[in-house]
């Protein structure tokens, strides 16, 4: 077997996936003839402006979201959430997937965010059901750039569904685009996500905002997502790699997304070097697989081949994600022990 197959059979954890980043073509394919038989008059403006996102594969940060816009007129009802739900999870599980913590931004269906976040527990549980070999956890994610009345509406969710649903709502992020919001006003209400004993990952200098990131990191949250400009190699000072060090907080490194966003100028320049070699803690993710053409096969690929690195070390980085999860301690164990058999057998 050469490396991308191994690779492929390794139990994998993903741990920041965003639900509509995620959609394969297929999934994209089946919503859009969903609307076709639901006889919605949008889905030709639909299917012109996918044409469009597929010949153009470079995109910036600014014009991704763009995209979601477009990925977000698909999903826009119980059903088309549900089968979306599903397909992620069924993809990720054939890509020997054993854990996925996915997230998803509530959007109001009916004008009930609670309707969006059902639908896709309902998927999660049926999966579930049909013995899926995957376990599921759900953040819900609070988009910065939509404002402190809808994302306090997503966390008092979020605390609930804490309550009542603590086998798959496990905790929040905070994902969106940066430049559109101030980070702090949301913090009375991450504190509370805190306080309720929820788990946060707050998505951290995706672009450059030293003071921001300075604030995200003293704020402790569970994890961080990308991290970019925290690196010297980018930002030439060590004031913040000190800071993360000093934390010990995990951050969720998506290379590919980076990459195609230009956030960083090549794969040898992304900063998984830099914080290997300082120690940080992370966990390798696909961010978007649909969005980025990726898997999380993929990104462990590039990860061993651009570095150089022995199966072994990867297989290790694989395992040691599952301490960065947010699930239980006896679940942890014992996914820990499928790893440890693959591992006696195959690295
Ligand atoms: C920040 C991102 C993101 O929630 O509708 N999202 N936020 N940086 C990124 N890097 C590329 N990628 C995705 O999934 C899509 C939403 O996730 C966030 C954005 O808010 C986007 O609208 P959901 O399932």
């Amino acid at each position: 077997m050469d490396d991308s197959q191994i690779i492929f059979t390794m139990p994998k954890a993903e741990l920041h996936a965003h639900l509509n980043g995620s959609l394969s073509q297929a999934t994209i394919k089946k919503l859009m003839d969903l609307k076709t038989s639901h006889q919605c008059e949008d889905v030709f403006q639909l299917q012109t402006m996918f044409a469009k996102l597929n010949e153009d594969h470079n995109k910036t940060l600014d014009e991704c979201f763009q995209v979601f816009k477009v990925i977000h007129q698909l999903t826009d009802s119980e059903q088309s959430i549900y089968i979306a739900t599903v397909d992620v999870i069924k993809e990720f599980s054939e890509e020997n997937v054993l854990y996925l913590e996915l997230r998803t931004t509530p959007r109001a269906i009916d004008g009930s965010f609670e309707t969006y976040v059902n639908a896709v527990i309902r998927a999660i549980d049926d999966c579930r059901k049909e013995n899926v070999p995957i376990l599921v956890k759900l953040l819900l994610s609070i988009d910065r750039s939509k404002g402190f009345d809808i994302a306090k509406q997503i966390v008092d969710l979020t605390i609930s569904l804490g309550l009542t649903r603590s086998d798959v709502v496990v905790g929040l992020d905070v994902s969106g685009n940066m430049a559109d919001s101030d980070i702090t006003d949301y913090f009375p209400l991450l504190y509370k996500i805190k306080d309720a004993g929820l788990k946060l990952t707050v998505h951290t200098a995706e672009v450059r905002n030293d003071a921001e990131a300075e604030a995200i990191l003293r704020l402790k949250p569970d994890r961080i997502g990308h991290g970019t400009f925290i690196s010297p190699s980018l930002t030439g000072s060590l004031h913040l790699i000190h800071l993360l060090k000093e934390t010990n907080i995990p951050v969720e490194l998506c290379l590919t997304s980076n990459k195609v966003c230009k956030t960083v100028p090549t794969f040898k320049d992304h900063h998984w070097k830099v914080f290997f070699d300082h120690g940080i803690p992370f966990s390798i993710c696909t961010d978007d697989k649909g969005v980025f053409s990726t898997s999380l096969s993929q990104e462990y690929l590039i990860v061993k081949h651009t570095f150089n690195l022995p199966l072994s070390l990867i297989w290790s980085f694989s395992l040691k994600s599952l301490d960065y999860t947010f699930t239980a301690e006896t679940e942890k164990a014992y996914l820990s022990k499928l790893w440890e058999e693959w591992g006696q057998n195959n690295k």
